[in-house]
């Protein structure tokens, strides 16, 4: 077709179920590439990159993956892990080899409160809720740096060393983006997220940029927590929360609890941004391979569709996406629910439902 934007995907569905979830992915971004008055189309090239690749050859992708991967519009990954390939193994080799070699230092993860999904919390209005988690991705608390067994005293006497790096340029940026992203959002609030009375270096100076960077942002309203009052917030006062930037393990954790709150991990979706766009960035459900459920076509692709959503809005097709995420919120409120969220409904019933609603 004349003119037509071809985007090329690299896609990377790793292991369990993100095998699963990402072929579902891949039919919306069909659907809706070939139904949208924008004039575009996908390209893709699969990666069998993972658990399986590495036990046969001691890799988690090819030694030149990173190289291979640079030309690419954007990347849609699956999950990591499986049993068999040490966790720290799996993830290392390929999930944060991808984030930081190609400083995707921004994990945007949206956390939905769906129609029709049970949520967890005692909250009388949920769908007034709407928050959305920033991840620092690039440093902290997975600088990676440390080591075992320095001192060589042996078994029983190990001694394990691991490092957090705060760099304040890597603060700064992540909680500046925040801030920008509470300026396009209805109640304008920045959270930030820390446990610094008890980490005293790394998380201070993370507080100290906040504050910083607050005074740039007069129309922002702003507060600082740390970790453990924070998580019994997200309970409790559910309300007080909009954008909530923290560290990357800390907003790790607190945004399996936020997407566990609105009923369950498969729903929740996430985007990692190199926003300086120099690199691909890469899109991928929040949860993991859920080696219990693989292969037996009940996962939840709702996660898997929302980043595709979030691609696809990051690509400059933001009414696309909208149409992607009003669709997921019209088949669950029909009553199109998995069983993580309460349903029988399948994988691929999931998505025909969401495909249905898409068509109308
Ligand atoms: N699709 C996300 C995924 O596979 N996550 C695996 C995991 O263990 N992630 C931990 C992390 O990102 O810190």
């Amino acid at each position: 077709m004349d003119n037509q934007k071809t985007h090329q995907l690299a896609i990377i569905p790793g292991d369990g179920i993100g095998k699963e979830v990402v072929q579902e992915g891949i039919r919306v971004l069909d659907f809706i590439s070939k139904h949208s008055p924008n004039n575009f189309n996908f390209e893709t090239d699969y990666f069998p990159w993972g658990c399986e690749y590495y036990l046969e050859h001691g890799r988690m992708m090819d030694e030149d993956g990173l190289e291979r991967l640079k030309n690419y519009d954007a990347i849609y990954f699956g999950a990591v892990g499986f049993p068999g390939v040490p966790d720290h193994v799996s993830l290392w080799g390929l999930r944060i080899a991808i984030c930081q070699g190609f400083d995707q230092w921004a994990n945007i993860r949206p956390v939905e409160f769906l129609p029709g999904v049970p949520s967890k919390l005692n909250h009388p209005d949920t769908d007034t809720l709407n928050w959305v988690l920033v991840r620092e991705n690039s440093e902290g608390e997975y600088s990676g740096i440390g080591g075992r067994n320095f001192t060589g005293r042996g078994p029983g006497k190990e001694v394990a060393v691991q490092s957090s790096l705060f760099t304040e340029e890597g603060c700064e940026r992540v909680i500046r983006y925040a801030f920008d992203l509470a300026r396009t959002r209805k109640r304008k609030k920045v959270t930030s997220v820390t446990k610094s009375n008890a980490q005293q270096y790394g998380m201070v100076l993370w507080d100290e940029v906040f504050a910083r960077v607050s005074k740039e942002y007069p129309d922002v309203e702003t507060d600082q927590w740390l970790v453990d009052a924070m998580a019994a917030n997200f309970v409790l006062h559910p309300e007080d929360l909009e954008v909530v930037v923290a560290s990357n393990l800390l907003a790790d954790i607190l945004s399996d609890l936020g997407s566990a709150l609105a009923g369950s991990l498969g729903i929740a979706a996430s985007a990692n941004l190199d926003p300086e766009r120099r690199y691909p960035s890469m899109f991928e459900s929040v949860h993991g391979s859920a080696p219990d459920i693989a292969g037996k076509g009940i996962a939840n692709p709702i996660g898997a569709i929302g980043s595709a959503s979030l691609m696809l809005e990051q690509l400059g097709y933001a009414e696309e996406a909208q149409l992607v995420n009003q669709s997921i919120r019209d088949a669950t409120a029909a009553g199109y629910l998995t069983a993580d969220i309460g349903g029988n409904t399948s994988t691929k019933e999931m998505t025909d439902a969401i495909l249905e609603a898409l068509a109308k």
